[in-house]
């Protein structure tokens, strides 16, 4: 499917001079690889346990910080950078679980986690 959007959009730039830009596959909205490695489980849900610990695998530098080069989705670090510090501390992170379950049923799915 995404080599079939891609051969689309590359039609579409050589009739129609539509900009490469416009034809960007990641759109505001996280990929899909960066979804499921998140959700371990592969169950299209992120449970409390798979965000706890995605953490450690994002803190590539160990140093119990997430900051904004560690951060892997396009958009939602600052909904969780509540003191604005340019950082996230794991309870900062953890409040995702609370802030983004907008249905509150204790998991993340993409449409959650990706606005
Ligand atoms: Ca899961
Ligand atoms: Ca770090
Ligand atoms: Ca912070
Ligand atoms: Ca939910």
């Amino acid at each position: 499917m995404g080599k079939f959007k891609g051969i689309m959009c590359a039609a579409a730039i050589a009739v129609m001079g539509v900009t490469a830009a416009g034809c960007d596959d990641e759109d505001a909205v996280v990929t899909n690889a960066e979804f499921d490695a998140i959700d371990t489980s592969n169950d299209g849900l992120v449970s409390a346990a798979e965000w706890n610990a995605t953490f450690a695998v994002w803190d590539v530098n160990g140093d119990g910080i997430v900051n904004q080069n560690e951060w892997l989705l396009d958009s939602g670090f600052g909904t969780l950078d509540v003191d604005a510090n340019a950082a996230l501390t794991e309870a900062e992170w953890n409040s995702a679980m609370v802030n983004w379950d907008v249905d509150n049923d204790g998991f993340l799915d993409p449409g959650e986690m990706f606005f």
